[in-house]
C-alpha cells in the first residue's frame, strides 16, 4: 500500500476509535450514565430535596427547547450536579462540566458532522485519481487536520469524563449530609519543567534556601526582653552547601521568589544570604515546613518572600514588595497604630490611677496585639467576612473591648464601682470584669460593617475556645442556611479568633481537643485565626517550667498549622504578621498561629509584685521603654505624626474617659436583649409549668415512616430491615409498643417538622452506641449516608447529625456554644457512657450550670448520659448524675411558694419512650431555654415493658415529672411508697408481680422521672393516694453516696408531715460507683430489690 493510502487507514481508525470512545453515541452513554449516578445521589440524599424542584424547574425550560436533545441532557446533568453543590463545595466538577459544555458543543459544529461524510469522498478519490490529483491530495489535508482536531478535542473530553467521574464517585462516598462541608481544596501548583531543572542546576542553593525556611526561625530576633538569644545556626552558613563566592550569580527561578523589578530572577550569593536573613530572621519568623501539603508550603514561602518588608533589600525592591503588599492587603496606615496604642497607654494609665485596686490583668508590655487585631478585622471588612467571634481570656480583655470594640466605658466603670452589670430583679447573680462579653459592629472606611462578638469567658483558661467554634459554625450555618449564593464556602462570612496565654496554651488539654475539631467536617469554622499573647510568663511560671516544647505555639503542629512568630516591640510586623496569616487562612481554610512575642508590664495582676518570682527578668522590664513610646519614637521620626498630633490624640482619649467615668454615676445597665433570633424568647420564671407536647398521631406516623425511608438503590443492611425499619413500621401501624429510639425520633421528626434544627452530636451518636438510633443509614454499596429525617422538604428544619471525635471536653464545649447562639436549633451531646461526661467537667460547672446566672445566657443544650447499673463495673454504671443535682440551685425546701421552681438546669430520669418523647420537645416549645441533663437508659432500650402507645404523644399528652403506680388497684392497702428514678423501677415492678398478692399489694411504686426541679406538687398528690401508707422510702441503685438520694431527701422532707420517716435502700457508701465482681452486683441488686418489697 502507498504512503497515501497508509495513511487513510490510519485516519480512519483513529475516527473510528474517537466516535468510539467519545463521539456523539458514546457521549450520550456517558451523559446517561452519569445522569443515573445523579439520581440516585439525589434520591439518597434528602437534604438536595430542595434543590431537586430547583432542577425540575429548570428541565421544564430546557425541555421547552425541543430537539436539542443532548444538550438538554447535558445541562440536566449540570444542574443536578450544581445541586450537590448547594451543599458539597466542589467547584472543580462545575468547571469541568463547563469545559465539558464546551467541547460538546464544538463536536457538534457542522465540521465535526462532515468529518464521516468526508471519508468516503477521500476513498472514492483515491479509486478515481490513483493518488495524483491535487484536489485529493488537498481534501486528505483538510481531512487530516479535521481529524486530529476532532481526536484532541474528543480525548480531551474523555479525560474530562474520567475526571469529572473521579469527582462525583468522591462525593458519593463522603457523609454527604446535612451540615457537611468539603474543606476548601486546591490545585496543586507544581514547579515548571523550566524551575525543576534550575532547581536541579542549582541543588547547593536549594538547599540553602530549605534550610531558612524550615530553621531560620531558630535564628531571629525575636524576644523584646533579649532574654532569648539569638542563636548561630551553622545550618544556615552558606558556605555548608558549597556557596563560598559572595559574587557567584544564580538564578533564583522556582527556588526563591524574590524576582527584581524588572523580573530578573538572578541574583548573588551575596544577595540571596542578605534576602534569606531578611525574610527569615527578623523580626518576624515562620514555621511552616511541617504542613504535609506540598501546594500550602510553597504558597507558604511564595508569600513571605515576594511580600517581605521594605528595608529588606534594594530601595527598587522595596517599591516592588511594598506595591505587592499593598495591593494584596492594605498596610495598616502608620498613624492609625499609633492612635490604636496611645489610646492603650492612656486607658491603661487612667484605670491605673482610678481603679488602682482593681485587678485589670492589662496588656501593657503586649499592647501590639490590639494592632493585631484592629489589622485584622479591617482585613475581614474588606474581604466580606460581616461577622468575627473571638474567644479570648483575662489578659487585655478590658483594653481590647474599650479601645477597640466600643464596650461603653461607663458601662465598665459602673461595675467597677461595685455594681451589678444588669438590671435588678433579674435572676443573675454577675461575674467579675475580666469576663465580660460584648457584641459590636465595626466599621473599617467604606468597607461592609464587620460585627464582632466576644464570648463571655470563665476563668478556667482556654475552655472558651470550643464554645467558641460552636458559636461560630451555628452563625456559619445560619448564614449558609439563608444565603443565595450556593458557592459561598466554609469561612467566607465569618472568622473565628481565638487569643491565648502563652502558659495556658501550652498547658491546657483543651487546646488540643479544640484544634483536633479544627478540621472536622461538622466543626471546622473555614479557619480560625490564633494568636497568643506570649508575655514569656504564666502568673509566676516562667517559660522553662511552662512547657516541654520548644515554642509555645509547638501544640498547632498537630493539626500541621503554620506558626508566624513575631516580634511585639515591632507593631508594623505583627500587622504583616496578621496579613499573612489571613492570606493563609483565606485561601485554606484552616487554623492558622500567631506567636506574638511580648512581655507583662506588671504582675500577673496590677497588685502583684513580679520581682518576688522573677527579679532579673522585672529588672530588664522595668528599664525597657513601653512599646506606645517605642513606636511613637518611630513615627515621629519618620514624620508620620507630629508632637502636637500625638498629645492631641493622648489628651481627647483621656477627656473622653473622664466623661464616661463621669456618665458612669448615672448609668442603668439594661438587660441583654432576646432580638433578632432569641425574639419571642422570654427569661424563664418557671410558672409555665407542663406544656402540651403532644403531635397529632397521625402526623407522628408520618414523622416515623419518615425516619426509616431511604431512596430507591439504597441498600440498608439487611439486618437493619429487619430488626429496626420493619419493627418500627409496625409499631407506628398499631400505635403500640413504642420503643425508645422511635418515640426519640418522633420527637426529633416533629421538631424538624416544625421549622426547629437539632444538632445530634456525640460519639457514634449516628448508629447509636447500643446499635439502637440509625438516625443515618449507610448505603451497603457506596458508604453513602443517608439521614431520612432530612427529606422533609420546605419549611421543615435540617438534622445534622454528627459522629463526633473522641473527645468530650471540646465537643460538649462547642455544643454549649451552639446552644448559646441560637434558640431554634436544638442540640443534643449524648456520652458514649453516662460517665465520660467527667472529662467535659469544666464546661459543664463553668457554663450549662452557671452560664445563665453569670451572664443572662440561655441554653437549651441536652446532655443524654446512658446511665443505669446492670454489673457494666464502676464506671459504666454511672452518669454521676449526683454532681449534676449537686449544681442544680433549686431550694432545699420545696413546699408551698417554693413548688415554683426556676433553676438552672433540668435533670432527668426518664423510663418511658413517650417521656423522652415529651422531654426533647419540651426543650424547643417552651418559650425559654434551659440545659437538661437526662440520666438515659441502656438496658430499657429495648426492655419490652418499657415501650408506649402513639396516644401517649399524642395531642394534650406532655411529659410527667412522676409516674404513679398505675399498677395499684387498692390503694387503701399499700403501708410503702417507694420512690424509685430510673430503670430499677422496671426490675421491682417484675418482681413485685413475682410477689404475687399479699405482700405486693402493699407496696406502691412511684417513679420520679424528674429530679430537678423537685416535682414537689406532683409528688405530693400522688402520696396522698395512699393513705394508711406509714413510710416513704427511697429506693436506688447507685451507691448511699451517688445517686440522687442527698439531692432528694431534704426536698422530700419539706412535702412530708415531720412524723413520716424517709428510709434509703440501696447499695451503701463506695468509693467507686459500683463493683466490678459480677456476683457480688448481682447479689446487691437482688437484696435491694428484696428489701424494697418486703414490707410489714
Ligand atoms: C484552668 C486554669 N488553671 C489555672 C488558672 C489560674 N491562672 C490564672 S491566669 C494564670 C496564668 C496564665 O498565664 P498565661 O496563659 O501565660 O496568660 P497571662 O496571664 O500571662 O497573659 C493562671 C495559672 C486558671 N485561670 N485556669
Ligand atoms: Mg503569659
Amino acid at each position: 500500500m502507498d504512503v497515501l493510502g497508509t495513511r487513510l487507514e490510519a485516519l480512519e481508525r483513529r475516527v473510528g476509535g474517537a466516535a468510539d470512545r467519545t463521539g456523539a453515541e458514546g457521549l450520550a452513554a456517558q451523559v446517561a450514565h452519569i445522569e443515573r449516578r445523579l439520581s440516585k445521589i439525589l434520591a439518597d440524599n434528602a437534604a438536595l430535596a430542595l434543590g431537586l424542584e430547583k432542577y425540575e424547574k429548570l428541565r421544564d425550560v430546557i425541555e421547552g427547547d425541543g430537539d436539542m436533545e443532548l444538550q438538554r441532557r447535558l445541562l440536566g446533568v449540570d444542574a443536578k450536579v450544581e445541586l450537590i453543590l448547594l451543599n458539597e463545595d466542589a467547584p472543580a466538577v462545575l468547571s469541568d462540566l463547563r469545559t465539558i459544555h464546551d467541547l460538546q458543543s464544538r463536536i457538534n459544529q457542522p465540521e465535526y458532522a462532515a468529518v464521516a461524510g468526508l471519508l468516503p469522498q477521500v476513498c472514492g478519490l483515491e479509486q478515481r485519481h490513483g493518488g495524483q490529483a491535487a484536489e485529493f491530495r488537498q481534501v486528505v489535508a483538510e481531512v487530516s487536520s479535521l481529524v486530529d482536531r476532532y481526536h484532541a478535542e474528543t480525548e480531551a473530553l474523555s479525560e474530562m469524563f474520567i475526571r469529572w467521574d473521579q469527582a462525583l464517585t468522591a462525593i458519593e462516598r463522603r457523609d454527604v449530609a446535612y451540615g457537611y462541608r468539603v474543606p476548601k481544596k486546591l490545585e496543586d501548583p507544581d514547579y515548571s519543567p523550566e524551575q525543576l531543572q534550575n532547581r536541579q542546576q542549582s541543588a547547593r542553593l536549594v538547599c540553602l534556601v530549605n534550610a531558612f525556611r524550615s530553621i531560620g526561625h531558630r535564628a531571629t530576633d525575636l524576644d523584646p526582653l533579649k532574654l532569648q538569644s539569638r542563636q548561630a545556626i551553622p545550618e544556615l552558613d552558606p558556605a555548608r552547601y558549597g556557596i563560598v563566592d559572595p559574587h557567584e550569580r544564580f538564578d533564583v527561578n522556582g527556588i526563591l521568589s524574590i524576582a527584581a523589578d524588572d523580573g530578573s530572577t538572578t541574583a548573588t550569593a551575596a544577595e540571596i544570604f542578605e534576602a534569606l536573613s531578611a525574610i527569615y530572621c527578623g523580626h518576624v519568623a515562620f514555621e511552616f515546613e511541617h504542613i504535609p501539603e506540598m501546594a500550602e508550603k510553597k504558597w507558604f514561602a511564595d508569600y513571605v518572600e515576594s511580600t517581605s518588608r521594605e528595608g529588606e533589600l534594594d530601595a527598587a525592591k522595596k517599591r516592588r514588595f511594598h506595591e505587592l503588599l499593598a495591593r494584596r492587603s492594605p498596610a495598616a496606615p502608620k498613624h492609625t497604630l499609633t492612635i490604636t496604642l496611645a489610646a492603650a497607654a492612656v486607658f491603661d494609665n487612667f484605670m491605673q490611677k482610678k481603679f488602682g485596686q482593681v485587678k485589670r490583668y492589662g496588656l501593657e508590655g503586649a499592647e501590639s496585639a490590639i494592632v493585631a487585631l484592629d489589622e485584622l478585622f479591617s482585613l475581614c471588612s474588606s474581604t466580606g467576612i460581616s461577622e468575627a467571634v473571638v474567644g479570648m481570656p483575662h489578659r487585655g480583655r478590658l483594653n481590647i473591648l474599650i479601645d477597640l470594640l466600643k464596650y461603653p466605658a461607663r458601662a465598665l466603670f459602673h461595675k467597677l464601682q461595685g455594681n451589678a452589670e444588669f438590671p435588678g430583679g433579674l435572676p443573675a447573680s454577675g461575674d467579675v470584669v475580666s469576663h465580660i462579653s460584648s457584641s459590636s459592629s465595626l466599621s473599617y472606611g467604606s468597607e461592609g460593617a464587620l460585627k464582632v462578638t466576644m464570648l463571655p469567658n470563665p476563668s478556667h483558661l482556654e475552655a472558651v475556645n470550643p464554645v467558641a467554634m460552636g458559636y461560630g459554625r451555628a452563625k456559619q450555618m445560619y448564614l449558609y442556611d439563608h444565603n443565595t449564593d450556593p458557592g459561598c464556602a466554609l469561612g467566607d462570612r465569618l472568622v473565628g479568633v481565638q487569643l491565648h496565654g502563652d502558659a495556658a496554651f501550652t498547658g491546657q488539654g483543651v487546646v488540643m481537643e479544640t484544634l483536633g475539631l479544627s478540621n472536622l467536617p461538622h466543626f471546622s469554622l473555614g479557619g480560625t485565626i490564633h494568636i497568643i499573647v506570649n508575655n514569656q510568663i504564666g502568673f509566676t511560671t516562667p517559660m522553662t517550667n511552662a512547657r516541654s516544647t520548644h515554642y509555645t505555639s509547638d501544640v498547632g503542629k498537630m493539626v500541621n498549622a503554620p506558626v508566624i512568630h513575631v516580634n511585639g516591640d515591632y507593631p508594623e510586623e505583627v500587622a504583616r504578621a496578621i496579613r499573612i496569616a489571613f492570606e493563609y487562612r483565606k485561601l485554606y481554610r484552616k487554623d492558622v498561629i500567631i506567636d506574638l512575642i511580648t512581655f507583662r508590664r506588671w504582675g500577673h495582676n496590677e497588685l502583684d509584685e513580679p520581682s518576688l518570682t522573677q527579679p532579673r527578668m522585672y529588672d530588664i522590664i522595668r528599664a525597657r521603654e513601653s512599646i506606645p513610646h517605642l513606636y511613637e519614637r518611630r513615627v515621629l521620626a519618620d514624620n508620620v505624626i507630629s508632637e502636637a498630633d500625638a498629645e492631641a490624640t493622648r489628651a481627647s482619649f483621656a477627656s473622653h474617659l473622664e466623661g464616661e467615668l463621669a456618665a458612669s454615676k448615672e448609668y442603668v445597665p439594661q438587660a441583654r436583649e432576646l432580638k433578632g433570633k432569641w425574639a419571642g424568647m422570654v427569661v424563664s420564671t418557671g410558672a409555665t409549668g407542663q406544656m402540651d407536647t403532644g403531635v397529632a398521631v397521625d402526623t407522628l406516623r408520618e414523622v416515623g415512616e419518615r425516619s426509616v425511608a431511604v431512596g430507591p438503590g439504597f441498600k440498608v443492611h439487611p439486618r437493619l430491615v429487619k430488626r429496626h425499619i420493619q419493627p418500627r413500621l409496625k409499631q407506628l401501624a398499631e400505635g403500640t409498643g413504642v420503643d425508645w429510639s422511635t418515640a426519640e425520633s418522633l420527637a426529633l421528626g416533629s421538631l424538624l417538622r416544625e421549622g426547629y434544627n437539632i444538632r445530634l452530636c456525640g460519639q457514634d451518636v449516628g448508629r447509636g452506641t447500643f446499635s439502637q438510633r440509625h438516625a443515618m443509614f449507610v448505603c451497603q454499596d457506596t458508604e453513602n449516608v443517608c439521614v431520612p429525617l432530612n427529606s422533609g422538604g420546605d419549611g421543615h428544619g435540617k438534622i445534622e447529625v454528627v459522629n463526633s471525635n473522641l473527645s468530650e471536653l471540646a465537643v460538649l464545649g462547642f455544643e454549649y456554644g451552639v446552644s448559646i447562639q441560637s434558640p431554634t436549633t436544638l442540640p443534643i451531646w449524648e456520652a458514649q457512657f453516662g460517665d465520660f461526661n467527667n472529662t467535659a467537667q469544666v464546661i459543664i460547672d463553668t457554663y450549662i450550670a452557671s452560664g445563665e446566672t453569670k451572664w443572662l445566657l440561655q441554653s437549651g443544650l441536652v446532655m443524654l448520659l446512658p446511665h443505669g447499673y446492670d454489673g457494666a463495673g464502676p464506671d459504666h454504671s454511672s452518669s454521676r448524675m449526683e454532681r449534676f443535682l449537686q449544681l442544680c440551685d433549686t431550694p432545699m425546701d420545696v413546699s408551698g411558694n417554693n413548688s415554683v421552681q426556676n433553676p438552672n438546669m433540668h435533670v432527668a430520669v426518664p423510663t418511658t419512650p413517650a417521656q423522652i418523647f415529651h422531654l426533647l420537645r419540651r426543650q424547643m416549645v417552651r418559650p425559654y431555654r434551659k440545659p437538661l441533663v437526662v440520666a438515659g437508659p441502656k438496658t430499657i432500650l429495648r426492655l419490652a415493658a418499657a415501650t408506649s402507645t402513639l396516644s401517649e404523644m399524642g395531642p394534650g399528652t406532655s411529659f410527667r415529672p412522676v409516674l404513679p403506680d398505675d399498677h395499684v388497684t387498692s390503694p387503701d392497702k399499700v403501708r410503702r411508697v417507694v420512690l424509685v428514678s430510673g430503670k430499677l423501677y422496671y426490675d421491682l415492678a417484675k418482681a413485685r408481680i413475682e410477689q404475687g398478692e399479699g405482700a405486693g399489694d402493699r407496696v406502691a411504686l412511684v417513679r420520679v422521672e424528674e429530679l430537678c426541679p423537685f416535682p414537689s406538687r406532683e409528688l405530693a398528690s400522688e402520696l396522698a393516694r395512699f393513705p394508711n401508707a406509714a413510710e416513704v422510702v427511697w429506693c436506688q441503685e447507685e451507691t448511699m453516696n451517688a445517686g440522687a438520694f442527698s439531692f432528694v431527701q431534704p426536698r422530700l422532707q419539706s412535702i412530708l408531715p415531720s412524723a413520716m420517716p424517709i428510709h434509703y435502700i440501696g447499695r451503701g457508701p463506695l468509693a467507686a460507683p459500683a463493683t466490678g465482681v459480677a456476683s457480688v452486683y448481682k447479689a446487691e441488686q437482688a437484696d435491694i430489690i428484696r428489701r424494697a418489697l418486703t414490707c410489714a
